[in-house]
């Protein structure tokens, strides 16, 4: 199904190119009877090319014919008399067809007006400033074509047609005669408009109420672009090609790195020039930074995150924990209170098996897993890393200890392989040595949970007669809630809590 303005068909011509081939320059000088010795000689070679014998394939200027035209201002909608914006082509140019000569104003929109031909622009005949109406005189348009053509024919017939009908705009013509853009050389294309005529008028074009030239709608054609969302660069905005290539090149680069909603729909945040506002500088990311980048969005986006908040009285395992400093020292190492976090929630999660579960990729199931791996989030100069601790279940303290210790310094020294960071079940983020009361951690998808650590404090806690002084942890769990409820959210907290309250039950 077709309708006006629906490209029908595209083709390929050799009339613009050979207006600026050297070729050109010697037809014209025939045409224009030159004396200079170039174009005698050329005249001279171009005598057997009568046109009764065949063309020589070797040599295409011999089947060339040259021609002058007036390019007319086409019906632009309005009566009046209308002022020219801009002017975009010089004396001197050489011009494809459908190339935007001039930009008018009138009170309904801005008009853009193409070229109806390809060529040379010899002369222009009007300024910025001038005021035109239909049929006044734009710029006299020198152009080539081989004899042995359609499009030679063409332009022939246009010049006579126009010649014999001086109300002929010679934009039609032309435009009747050679296939088209829908919206460019045979009719002004309006670029904007407070106005429902004039808006109606441009109704059926994507991105037709931007300022852009041919050339530029074309490629955003073929890529399917919508022009609305592209910065133009040329002169009053005019979107360029090379806009388009930037436009294209930003959002693949968007698009690879996560950093937009790509392809969601989702608007993407405004790119500010801040430099505006006072002096900046750009900071490239690191790759880690880049990945984390993607990894949060997708996360993000695909995940329906639920935070569930809570305390856990660590009194007795800071107590524990202190008492084995001395015994730490001998055995050369240092044990925080995270080896003691890892070893509870892979208890918790061999105990709730639904956190250690994904969804699979069609939505269709899930994937319980057998094995109990526990990623912690290391920040590091480059960014923040996951290293992953593998078979929790079957390790001691001691041993966490060090693995929590030796992979932190891997994430540090920038030294953790791909497989360090594979195979995670669940996530353990511990800002805790760092400080704040809470926050919602997101879910390292495909993982559906993520155990979120913040600064211990003592706090006031009632214990059935009296107010006691009790080391209190802020632990917030974020969960996916396509794969866990509120209710198995709020078992699995209380029994980390009560197992992180008394870790005797560990050993249970
Ligand atoms: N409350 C109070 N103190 C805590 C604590 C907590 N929750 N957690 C750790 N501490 C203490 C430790 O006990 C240690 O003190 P001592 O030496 O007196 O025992 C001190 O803080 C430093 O601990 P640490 O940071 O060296 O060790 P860790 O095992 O707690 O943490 C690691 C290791 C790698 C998780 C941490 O260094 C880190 O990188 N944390 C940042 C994680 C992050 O960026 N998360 C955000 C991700 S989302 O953006």
């Amino acid at each position: 199904k077709v309708s006006e303005g629906s490209a029908i068909v595209e083709l390929e011509t050799d009339a613009g190119q050979g207006a600026d081939e050297p070729v050109t320059e010697s037809v014209n000088a025939e045409a224009e009877s030159d004396s200079s010795p170039k174009a005698e000689e050329t005249q001279a070679e171009l005598q057997p090319a009568e046109p009764s014998a065949p063309a020589p394939t070797s040599a295409p200027v011999s089947s060339a014919t040259v021609a002058e035209q007036t390019v007319q201002v086409p019906d632009i909608g309005s009566s009046e008399a209308v002022e020219i914006i801009d002017v975009m082509v010089a004396a001197g140019d050489v011009i494809a067809e459908g190339d935007s000569l001039l930009v008018l104003e009138t009170d309904k929109a801005t008009v853009e007006v193409p070229s109806p031909l390809a060529g040379e622009v010899v002369s222009l005949l009007v300024k910025i400033g001038d005021k035109v109406s239909q049929g006044d005189d734009i710029a006299v348009v020198k152009t080539v074509a081989p004899a042995d053509g359609s499009q030679a024919c063409t332009a022939q017939q246009s010049t006579t047609e126009s010649a014999d009908e001086p109300q002929a705009n010679s934009a039609m013509p032309v435009a009747s005669n050679v296939a088209k853009e829908p919206e460019n050389a045979g009719s002004p294309k309006v670029e904007a408009s407070n106005d429902g005529d004039a808006a109606s008028s441009s109704a059926m074009l994507p991105g037709a109420d931007v300022y852009a030239g041919p050339a530029a709608r074309q490629l955003a054609r073929e890529l399917q672009l919508d022009l609305r969302k592209v910065k133009g660069t040329g002169p009053r905005g005019r979107i360029l090609k090379e806009d388009l290539n930037a436009y294209l090149k930003n959002a693949v680069a968007k698009a690879e790195s996560g950093g937009a909603a790509a392809g969601s729909g989702i608007p993407a945040v405004p790119d500010i020039d801040f430099s505006q506002f006072g002096e900046t500088e750009i900071i490239p990311l690191t790759k880690i930074q880049k990945v984390t980048a993607a990894n949060m969005q997708r996360s993000w986006l695909n995940v329906p995150h639920v935070t569930q908040f809570d305390d856990a009285d660590i009194t007795e395992l800071e107590a524990f924990r202190k008492s084995l400093k001395t015994e730490a020292e001998k055995r050369d190492t240092r044990v925080s209170p995270l080896p003691f976090l890892i070893k509870a929630c892979a208890y918790a999660l061999a105990e709730f098996p639904e956190f250690n579960r994904s969804l699979s990729g069609d939505g269709e199931s899930f994937v319980q897993k057998q094995y109990i791996n526990i990623g912690m989030a290391v920040d590091t100069p480059r960014g923040l890393v996951v290293p992953v601790i593998r078979n929790v279940p079957g390790k001691g303290i001691w041993q966490l200890a060090d693995e929590v210790n030796e992979l932190a310094a891997k994430a540090r020294d920038g030294k953790l392989t791909a497989a360090d960071m594979q195979g995670g079940c669940f996530t353990i983020s511990s800002l805790g040595a760092i400080g704040g009361q809470g926050f919602t951690p997101i879910v390292n998808a495909p993982e559906v949970a993520i155990l979120g650590v913040s600064k211990s404090q003592i706090k006031p806690v009632w214990d059935g007669e009296q107010f006691a002084p009790r080391l209190m942890l802020p632990l917030s769990l974020s969960y996916d809630h396509r794969v866990i409820n509120g209710a198995d959210c709020g078992r699995f907290f209380t029994f980390l809590i009560e197992t992180l309250a008394d870790i005797r039950r560990l050993a249970l």
